[in-house]
């Protein structure tokens, strides 16, 4: 009789883990839940973008599955920054953007060849990839922002961290601010992420940090590139939403001049 519960047991475990393999921690979760669609993809050269108000709850959970995502328009995530064109096998990207008054929420697609976890360099290479940054100013101020939080770039890695510098110009951790789940099918990974949008009165050393409540007709600075590393121990390709990003391209993570925008419509 024994042997019959344990069997039962053991067939609803596989029952229940079928569509989605066992994870070890800061691994993807591989699941079918992204299918290709044939939905445009709009290239912005200026990075100004519209984001549409989510009307149905966001799970993060790596999936697209949400009602809400299915009105929002595909961005493309594939002006070259640094490196040479790449083709579309090494690379591709697109996004979507959604808010609430809550969060602003990113859906990354992202084909890469070979997917190189950010921190397997150590923690000081984080910026080399493979990585997907965000770079917000919440008042669209622009300016210098490199060791100050009047706006972030958050450097979202493949472990699920996300990594900034903080005002003692060491690199830190501020994983709070932006919930990811990457999921992973064959050469594709799929970010979900829902992000707090801070101003520029966050405090690293607080506990009691607010972030803003969105609202219609908000304009935040914004710009989202994926840096491209494909085990040569560098960026091999760093490609961005807006068509260029100051000087080199690479001036994001200094300078909040040089984002583009989202605008938060109904
Ligand atoms: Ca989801
Ligand atoms: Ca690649
Ligand atoms: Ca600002
Ligand atoms: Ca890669």
């Amino acid at each position: 009789m024994k042997d019959i519960y344990v069997l039962i047991f053991f067939l609803i475990s596989i029952l229940t883990n079928c569509n989605q393999e066992s994870k070890a921690p800061d691994e993807p979760i591989k699941v079918i839940c992204n299918p290709s669609t044939a939905q445009a993809v709009q290239s912005i050269p200026s990075g100004e973008f519209t984001a549409h108000l989510a009307t149905t709850p966001i799970v993060i959970d790596g999936c697209i599955n949400d009602g809400s995502w299915s009105n929002a328009n595909w961005y493309s995530l594939n002006y070259v920054w640094m490196g040479d064109e790449p083709d579309n096998t090494d690379y591709s990207g697109k996004f979507k953007i959604l808010w609430d008054s809550d969060f602003l929420y990113l859906f990354v697609e992202v084909v890469d060849d070979s997917l190189h976890t950010t921190l397997s360099d150590g923690i000081e290479n984080y910026w080399k990839g493979d990585y997907v940054e965000v770079f917000l100013d919440e008042d669209q101020s622009g300016g210098e922002h490199r060791y100050n939080h009047q706006a972030f770039a958050y450097h979202v890695s493949t472990e699920g961290h996300v990594i900034d510098k903080n005002t003692k110009e060491e690199t830190e951790f501020f994983d709070d601010h932006v919930n990811v789940i990457r999921t992973q099918e064959g050469n594709k990974n799929f970010w979900e992420m829902a992000i707090k949008i801070f101003d520029s009165q966050f405090e690293e050393t607080s506990p009691n940090n607010t972030p803003e409540t969105l609202m219609r007709q908000k304009k935040i600075g914004f710009s989202i590139a994926y840096g491209d590393n494909d085990g040569k121990n560098s960026r091999e390709n760093f490609m961005g939403s807006k068509q260029t990003h100051g000087i080199n391209n690479d001036e994001g993570y200094i300078n909040a001049d040089v984002f583009g925008s989202i605008l938060l419509v109904e």
